[in-house]
């Protein structure tokens, strides 16, 4: 039996929502989704104010739009009105790297730095609609780089810092990005990353890009192409610190943000403005129960789609004070986490469950020699938490007292979808629970049919929705329509496996496309093989994830050398070594098994589901192999299991 962890009875009295409101409001968003969207949809400042709610078809011309007639202004929403009542009030604590280094920035302070930025990207020519790819380290100017794209209506792209200068450079040129805004260095765990040499060697290829802004962030020596490469703070010197925000619709791009699927290249995914700051800065305050004047610490990077809705736009339009960081969570030493939240006295804590497995390794000592007694709430996102490092959370960091929420969700979705609302529902250990306000989750079998009751399927998502869905794949809507909307007709796959208990509480089983989970980043399997492929040596590669204990799944590699290679430990090194150039360090294979050949149909077609059986050791379980164009291939594999004996 799991075991149920109630609402505790001090975190009920103030909580924003109750079960029964949970109840009320999930039953009306889903019945009379106008009437609900309606009215929350005036938590956001409009400059005009939308007659339309929604106008979405998951079938037929797939499209999706919300509030399509209102106009607003992303920045302006975050910053401007939050003046008069809190421009005093801390908007971002900043941490840096190192545990000497942090700073208070206030509403007002950002708000001219991002007028600033604003004013400079204007005068360097870039306007509503242009893209802007943001290539920066955990500091505020980044932060302040969204939001003065936001401002002028410009769409920003940020790509992760930890990815390589020819992902960067694909990034840039899907978009036909304008400008970059990179620095120097960035400085993570006391080791700088080399951000602009990467954005140097990416721009030799992008022609699109006319500008770049560098922010000076530790001072190391790097090269400035005249007329291209401006300072940061040269040009936020000499600009204005007023700006008037562009009026923008509700369904202009706000953002673009790269994702991997099971195929191709990484898509870039496109969130628009009202929806998306309605449904971001909505889950912000239901999920995290927000209170005025908290302070919320969200550890995920901007990099990714966490960072967009939980580390900027949802807190900020919330007026929350939210923390920013620059480190990692084992620097100087592992109680890092736990000294920054007694150090800033943080009440709400969000991060993955890959940190808390590896924190768990060190012991509890460590976590318990600091206080941590500000703390009220826990949060967990990225991947599926298994229930030993939920209960060792629970126990260990929140000390018996801080609910969990578990909350799944996407780059895709924009916001969180299925998740706990603290003073709603009781908890079970390693569930995700109970869908958020418009989300409406099926569970379909391998033929597309919906299951009623506790079963275990795929899991899609049939309308009516949420606002802050994506709207299309940039440039591609077709891709959009093939990926999402046709393998089960009407609803929105997502790529996820779940089970539904008789409690109605969903389980999310992890992916069931060929994208891998590694530490809570996606990492589609064709991009690490094409990375494979592409080495010289490398003749045919597959790749599959395989449950990892720190990571949750790592990336295991079959690889077939061309003729005359002979493996060796060397040359499984520089392998990994260039996967690591190709695409960045999260791409490295964990594994690498040799393999004269891999297990194909007479078609050609790859057998993963072998491959992931075989990389599981789950030897017993490999099902029909007789469509194998040659089935000894598996008896082989299976001989050479990589770390057997
Ligand atoms: C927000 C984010 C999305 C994939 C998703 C799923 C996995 C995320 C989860 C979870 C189980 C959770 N995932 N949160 N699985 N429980 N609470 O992570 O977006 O990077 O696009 O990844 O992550 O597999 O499909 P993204």
């Amino acid at each position: 039996m799991t075991e149920l962890f109630p609402v505790p009875a001090d975190f009920a009295k103030n909580a924003l929502i109750d079960e029964k409101t949970y109840e009320e409001w999930y039953q009306r968003s889903v019945n009379d989704p106008d009437g609900f969207w309606g009215e929350h949809g005036k938590r956001v400042d409009w400059i005009k104010p939308y007659t339309q709610v929604k106008d979405v078809s998951y079938s037929g011309d797939v499209h999706i739009k919300w509030f399509a007639d209102g106009t607003l202004n992303v920045a302006a929403n975050c910053l401007d009105r939050h003046l008069e009542t809190r421009g005093d009030q801390t908007a971002i604590i900043w941490e840096g790297d190192n545990p000497n280094e942090s700073k208070h920035v206030t509403y007002r302070e950002l708000h001219a730095e991002v007028c600033r930025l604003a004013n400079a990207m204007t005068d360097l020519g870039v306007k509503k609609g242009d893209r802007v790819t943001i290539y920066l380290p955990m500091i505020v100017e980044a932060a302040v780089a969204m939001l003065a794209c936001a401002r002028i209506g410009a769409v920003h792209s940020i790509v992760f810092g930890g990815f390589s200068p020819d992902a960067l450079a694909g990034r840039i040129q899907d978009c036909d990005s304008v400008l970059l805004i990179t620095a120097d260095e960035g400085l993570r765990g006391g080791r700088k990353v080399p951000l602009k040499v990467n954005a140097d060697k990416a721009l030799e290829t992008c022609w699109s890009c006319k500008s770049v802004i560098v922010v000076k962030r530790t001072g190391g020596d790097i090269h400035m192409v005249a007329g291209r490469d401006h300072w940061y703070h040269e040009l936020t010197e000499k600009a204005a610190a007023t700006h008037t925000p562009v009026e923008m619709s509700a369904e202009d791009p706000l953002f673009i943000l790269y994702t991997s699927g099971s195929t191709g290249k990484p898509k870039g995914v496109l969130h628009t403005s009202g929806g998306y700051l309605v449904y971001a800065s909505m889950t912000h305050q239901y999920v995290f129960d927000y209170h005025d004047g908290e302070v919320y610490w969200c550890t995920a990077d901007v990099g990714w789609v966490t960072g967009h809705s939980y580390i900027v736009y949802g807190p900020l339009a919330n007026g929350a004070i939210t923390l920013m960081f620059e480190g990692i969570p084992t620097y100087p030493d592992a109680s890092r986490f736990w000294q920054v939240v007694d150090k800033h006295k943080v009440n709400i804590f969000y991060t993955a469950p890959t940190a808390i497995r590896s924190l768990m390794r060190e012991g509890e000592e460590i976590v318990k020699k600091t206080s941590r007694a500000s703390l009220r709430l826990l949060g967990s996102v990225g991947e599926p938490i298994n229930p030993e490092a939920w209960l060792w959370y629970h126990r260990v960091v929140g000390d018996n007292r801080c609910p969990i929420v578990d909350t799944w969700w996407q780059t895709e979705t924009g916001g969180i979808l299925i998740t706990p609302l603290p003073g709603a529902t009781a908890l079970k250990p390693g569930s995700a629970t109970r869908p958020f306000f418009g989300v409406k989750p099926v569970m379909v079998d391998a033929e597309g049919k919906s299951l009623d009751g506790a079963v275990e399927g795929n899991l899609c998502l049939a309308e009516p929705g949420w606002p802050g869905q994506m709207r299309t794949v940039f440039g591609d809507h077709e891709r959009f329509v093939q990926t999402y909307f046709s393998t089960y007709k009407g609803m929105y796959f997502t790529g996820d496996g779940a089970r539904r208990d008789e409690d109605g509480y969903y389980w999310i089983t992890g992916r069931v496309d060929d994208v891998i989970n590694v530490s809570g980043h996606r990492m589609g399997t064709a991009e690490v093989e094409s990375a494979l492929v592409a080495h010289p040596k490398v003749a045919e590669a597959a790749v599959v994830g395989y449950p990892h204990e720190i990571k949750g799944q790592g990336i295991y590699a079959y690889v077939t050398l061309v003729a005359d290679e002979e493996p060796s430990e060397e040359l499984r090194k520089e392998l990994v070594n260039w996967v690591r150039k190709e695409i960045g360090p999260i791409a490295s294979p964990d594994l690498i098994q040799w393999s004269p050949g891999l297990p194909k149909t007479r078609s050609g077609k790859i057998m993963r589901r072998i491959l992931r059986k075989i990389a599981e050791n789950e030897f017993g379980a490999l099902g029909d192999t007789s469509t194998l164009a040659d089935p000894t291939v598996v008896d082989d594999l299976i001989e050479n299991r990589m770390n057997r004996g």
